[in-house]
């Protein structure tokens, strides 16, 4: 959004302001004003005009300048109706040298998983890339990665869903819970089957975490991480074995609202990130679980997970003792 059309929904946010005012105000001309405004309404800003002026009345649902309105973290917002993958184009603005920078998109057609797996990205749901450049060596990434499963986790649980993180970083709402709510669970809490490894269905998956980077061995050029959280979808518009938001509340979320949470959340744990870890334990579902882990070196590792330690790495006790494991794709084994 221009440095204008920022300013004039700040004046606005506080109360009615005469045209004359808010040029005078932003040092602009009147007719460069109402421009803006006119951009702001196609945007379905609602903005009522009369002999006093203009009054700010609704603010739209989701877009860049609704984003970026009430923002309290200093990322810039970038909006598109359509997009290949948020990533990709962060990468291509961190190119060109931008940071703080948040790609947003409606509807992805090339969304990408880890390991270039597709990732469902139809209108309705939160795709976004989040592009930083934090002052730190590359082997603290994971760390980030971390902060972002735990920004989104906190949304989601403040939206009234209890959701939690899988190792590393996909948040999922567990089975049992949704069938105490008499929502769309089937499983029962008691089933108590002694299965493993974890059938489809028991854990479904909310939203996922891509993180990206550029750097040298002891700094870090640029950090792109990459959010897609399933909100206001239909089941099957996804996936089997993924859940929306809107699945679990019989409702829609308000996605501007939301993605500022998730925005504000990642802002400050960036800034404290000695507060990371122990923010993702107390958010984990791993901890404590029989887990089989294939680690990013092609071995698989099954054990009960014990904890994380920095920047990142589970720690898996095994018959064999306790093994560190810094990158790979984590299952939850049921208890048998
Ligand atoms: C992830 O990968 O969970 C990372 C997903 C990151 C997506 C965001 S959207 C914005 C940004 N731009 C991008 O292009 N990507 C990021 P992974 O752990 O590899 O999980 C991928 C697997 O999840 C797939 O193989 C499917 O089984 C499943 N999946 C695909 N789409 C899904 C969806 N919408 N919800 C839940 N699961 C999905």
């Amino acid at each position: 959004m221009t440095n204008t059309r920022r300013a004039i929904l700040e004046r606005l946010a506080d109360g009615p302001r005469s045209g004359e005012a808010l040029a005078d105000d932003l040092d602009v001309s009147r007719a460069a004003i109402w421009k803006q405004v006119e951009a702001l309404r196609e945007q379905d800003f609602v903005i009522e005009s009369d002999d006093e002026g203009y009054a700010l009345v609704d603010v739209p649902e989701y877009g860049g300048d609704a984003i970026q309105f009430g923002l309290d973290a200093p990322f810039t917002i970038e909006f598109h109706e359509e997009t290949g993958s948020t990533n990709d184009l962060a990468r291509e603005r961190a190119a060109d040298g931008a940071e703080d920078l948040v790609i947003v998109a409606e509807e992805q057609t090339g969304g990408r998983g880890r390991l270039d797996r597709e990732w469902a990205s139809p209108s309705g749901g939160i795709w976004l890339s989040i592009l930083v450049r934090p002052d730190r060596p590359p082997a603290t990434i994971p760390l980030f990665t971390l902060a972002a499963a735990v920004a989104i986790t906190t949304a989601v649980r403040e939206s009234g869903v209890d959701a939690g993180i899988k190792w590393p970083n996909d948040v999922l709402v567990s089975e049992r819970q949704r069938a105490n709510d008499g929502s769309s669970g089937e499983q029962s809490e008691s089933d108590g089957v002694p299965v493993s490894p974890d059938p489809d269905g028991e854990e479904a998956k909310l939203a996922g975490v891509l993180t990206e980077m550029e750097g040298e061995a002891d700094r870090v050029e640029w950090l792109v991480v990459g959010m897609g959280i399933n909100a206001n979808l239909d089941a099957d518009r996804l996936p089997d074995g993924s859940t929306s938001l809107r699945t679990e509340l019989g409702e829609d979320v308000n996605r501007r609202l939301f993605v500022q949470r998730v925005l504000e959340t990642f802002d400050d744990l960036r800034n404290d990130p000695d507060r990371i870890l122990e923010r993702w334990r107390a958010d984990a579902l791993t901890l404590g679980r029989e887990v089989r882990v294939e680690t990013a070196s092609g071995d698989t590792v099954v054990g009960t997970a014990v904890d994380v330690e920095h920047p990142g790495t589970l720690l898996v006790e095994t018959e064999d003792g306790v093994e560190r494991i810094h990158a790979g794709d984590c299952e939850h084994l049921r208890p048998t």
